[in-house]
């Protein structure tokens, strides 16, 4: 039975409670091994061990030798792409299609792009006049902050903890992950792979578990962490707030979205209904910057409707290894019973359900696996729970709209903040409506195209700060200001 155990300090290692729990496939539900669960024992060790690897070899490491260091772990986990993907499909059930992709090749870019970036970035520099005219030279100076500790998600394992360990560790930081107790085994992995690249003992550790009284609040209340990155659902990161308090730590935070599509009749059809199949369905609607609502302009509302419901037929269900299968299984049962209690919710609130809206028979062999239809609905009140939380499944509502104030409103009437997609050829209503949308993100005639050195992250209830370029560097560093009078 396979064995997933913490890494703590270069090494893999047991729970010493030996508490062990299951990680099962969402494919067909079989067990995929057993994932050690860490007790405060396992935290305090690996914080420890991330502490004292800051004064090691690590901590006197050039801003070059990091670099060295980050790219040839990029280079290492796409080396070892196949058992990064096979580890990644079978935690998930997304078909190898999408991880060979997206997620695989982003986890490893993860490293590239941020190793580089940050270490050609300058600080400022003041001169200051003093009363003796002689001067004052100030200069901005980064040091890394310390012990990180990153709580990631399920969603995209590698690339959402790579996200962070990246940008954190070409700082000069240290960090403890905690992956999500569904999503084990990419996280684990990387542990050999920091070993295999020459990554000092305790610059990488990893702890299993869960978040309440468990692995991720041990971490996050640990007093020896100097501050915590997480991305999840914004309630969580409300209690990931109030353990941060304790001390005073910083925090960035990547949560939820319910996130507006916005179709203008001026649109290329073909692209909006091919953007729209993406952003709603693409990872079985498991991306926090996916499509829940859709707004469409009255003329081409029905044209829209009928397309996408078309699209949303071709869709194909399937096992990972599957090529012409497009989605997955959802991430767990767990997770499927709350996206189906929408479903359901969703007739009850009075929707029309377009397309979908159960649980498919699959056959004997994928049945006990989290499978779930991808759904449309119309109809819906804008008041609707269906239309207002985040469900983070194959489903979206679509709704018409008439007017470029009324859709703005539509769109901004959340307390999310996350992302908003607009296709319109008109590229000055493009920009305009973009303008006034309350999100960290706005795709014009695209989704999901990210380029590195730009600013991630949400407004409102969506998170706090941003990552992403440069911009981690506010959070992975502590900017001194060094004055020197002349
Ligand atoms: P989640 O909040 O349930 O769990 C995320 C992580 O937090 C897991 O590792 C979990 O074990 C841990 N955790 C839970 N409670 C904790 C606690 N009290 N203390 C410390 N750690 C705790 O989220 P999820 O279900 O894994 O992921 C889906 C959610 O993530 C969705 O809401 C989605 O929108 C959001 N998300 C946001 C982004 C973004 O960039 N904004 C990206 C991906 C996912
Ligand atoms: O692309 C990224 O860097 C990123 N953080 C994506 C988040 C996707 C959410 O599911």
């Amino acid at each position: 039975m396979k064995e997933y155990k913490h890494f703590i300090n270069g090494k893999y290692v047991a729970s010493q409670s030996r508490k062990t729990f299951e990680n099962r496939c969402p494919v067909d539900g079989s067990l995929l091994g057993l994932i050690h669960e860490a007790g405060e024992l396992e935290v305090d060790a690996a914080v420890k061990a991330a502490k004292d690897a800051l004064k090691g070899p690590w901590g006197k490491l050039t801003q070059a030798g990091r670099t060295e260091l980050l790219n040839k772990v990029a280079e290492r986990i796409n080396e070892r792409f196949d058992e990064f993907l096979q580890a990644e499909c079978l935690d998930t059930g997304k078909p190898h299609s999408m991880a060979s992709h997206i997620d695989i090749p982003r986890g490893a870019a993860n490293f590239k792009a941020f190793a580089e970036t940050l270490a050609n970035h300058p600080t400022e520099s003041f001169r200051l006049d003093t009363p003796d005219g002689k001067g004052a030279v100030n200069a901005g100076h980064r040091t890394p902050k310390g012990v990180i500790a990153v709580i990631s998600p399920w969603n995209l394992p590698l690339l959402l903890m790579t996200w962070k360990v990246g940008p954190a560790m070409a700082c000069g930081n240290t960090v403890v992950v905690k992956p999500s107790e569904e999503t084990p085994a990419t996280t684990t992995l990387l542990g050999d792979v920091m070993n295999e690249c020459g990554v000092p003992p305790g610059v990488f550790n990893v702890v299993h578990g869960f978040g309440a009284s468990s692995a991720g609040e041990f971490l996050t209340s640990h007093p020896l962490v100097d501050a915590i990155t997480f991305t999840g659902e914004t309630s969580t990161g409300e209690a990931i707030m109030k353990a941060a308090s304790v001390g005073l730590r910083n925090i960035s935070m990547e949560c939820g979205g319910k996130n507006p599509g916005i179709i203008f009749a001026d649109c290329d059809l073909e692209k909006a209904i091919e953007g729209t199949l993406r952003s709603a369905f693409v990872n079985c609607g498991q991306v926090c910057l996916g499509t829940e609502r859709v707004y469409v302009e009255r003329p081409i509302y029905d044209i829209f409707v009928q397309r996408l419901k078309e699209g949303v037929a071709q869709l194909k269900l399937g096992r990972p290894e599957d090529k012409v299968a497009n989605l997955g299984p959802l991430v767990s049962l767990k997770h499927r019973d709350k996206v189906h209690s929408y479903y359901q919710l969703a007739v009850e609130e009075g929707a029309t359900v377009e397309i979908g809206g159960g649980i498919p028979d699959m056959g004997d062999e994928l049945n006990e696996g989290a499978w779930i239809e991808p759904t449309i609905w119309t109809g819906l009140a804008d008041d609707a729970r269906v239309v207002r939380e985040e469900i983070f499944g194959p489903c979206c509502h679509i709704r018409p709209f008439d007017s470029e104030e009324e859709v703005i409103e539509l769109a901004n009437d959340t307390n999310y903040g996350l992302a908003a997609t607009i296709w319109t050829e008109n590229g000055a209503r493009g920009i305009r409506v973009a303008e006034q949308m309350e999100t960290g993100l706005v795709w014009i005639n695209s989704w999901f195209l990210r380029d590195l050195r730009t600013a991630f992250g949400g407004a409102k209830q969506s998170g706090i700060g941003r990552e992403g370029g440069v911009h981690g560097l506010e959070f992975y560093t502590e900017l001194k200001n060094i004055c020197i009078k002349l």
